[in-house]
């Protein structure tokens, strides 16, 4: 990543993280900011008030690239994604950096996966890593560690190499890694991630990953842990065999709107 050819964009998808949106928000340090082009909250439909948190914070004007989303539809995380990934591309950027908006991980830490990035310019795409060995958990429930160590080991059996996590909060993207014509097929719920990671192994994408902090406090976990470990084995069968996966909802609307 050479800082003068790059535009870098922080997309936060959030839903239902009214406690949690202006922490994620204030947590994002001045320089952080001023290495990015621009940091987008895409709400998801929330039914409770983190579309008015995020303007109201617009408003204050403490970060001047923030721009503040509603989707048209609730896209799951995965089609938030997708949302993200072909707005900046449209718009120019080169990368996007996904940051969950529920406060788990810590938004100064988008600066670890820009060094990386930096310091490396073969490696673009550089994943949080919450479960690699100088990762700091904090209060993250131990069923969760269990099963995504399980799932990270036998996805990195089937793959053939060492996947440390297969879809934390914090992920930087590099645009030309990644490619619409598979990641727009892919399921738009939690486990897009694990798609995602499985689709540049197959077209031998080199990314890394980085050890981040994931902390466990006021949020309350949508992710419906039986069935996306369900999904995510079922997924990881396909892929081994070639065969598709189970595929987004073809009446799908990525649009959004820029709400001020
Ligand atoms: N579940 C869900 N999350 C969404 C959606 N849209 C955006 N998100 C955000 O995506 C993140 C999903 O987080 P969780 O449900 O906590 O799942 P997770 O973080 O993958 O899993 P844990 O770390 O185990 O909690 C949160 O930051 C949400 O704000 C959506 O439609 N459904
Ligand atoms: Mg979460």
């Amino acid at each position: 990543m050479n800082p003068v050819d790059t535009s870098v964009v922080i997309a936060i998808p959030a839903y239902n993280c009214a406690p949690q949106i202006g922490r994620v928000l204030d947590e994002v340090t001045d320089e952080v900011a001023a290495r990015v082009t621009e940091i987008w909250v895409i709400d998801n439909r929330s039914t409770d008030d983190t579309l008015e948190r995020a303007v109201e914070y617009r408003r204050s004007g403490r970060l001047p690239g923030l721009r503040v989303f509603c989707n048209r539809q609730n896209n799951s995380l995965g089609g938030t994604h997708k949302v993200a990934f072909e707005h900046a591309r449209a718009a120019g950027h080169t990368h996007v950096v996904v940051l969950h908006g529920d406060n788990q991980a810590r938004s100064d830490e988008v600066g670890l996966l820009l060094d990386h990035a930096e310091a490396h310019p073969a490696t673009q795409t550089v994943l949080g890593s919450r479960f690699s060995r100088r990762s700091r958990l904090h209060g993250y429930d131990a069923k969760r560690v269990w099963g995504n160590r399980v799932l990270g080991a036998v996805y990195s059996a089937v793959a053939l190499r060492r996947l440390e996590d297969l879809g934390s909060g914090l992920n930087l993207f590099a645009l030309h890694d990644l490619d619409p014509a598979t990641y727009l097929r892919f399921a738009n719920g939690l486990t897009f991630n694990y798609e995602l990671i499985l689709d540049l192994v197959r077209r031998g994408v080199r990314f890394a990953f980085v050890p981040i902090t994931w902390r466990e406090e006021d949020q309350v976990s949508n992710a419906r842990n039986w069935n996306v470990f369900r999904t995510a084995l079922r997924n990881l069968a396909l892929w081994r065999t070639g065969r598709p996966g189970p595929g987004a909802d073809p009446a799908a609307d990525y649009e959004w709107d820029e709400v001020r």
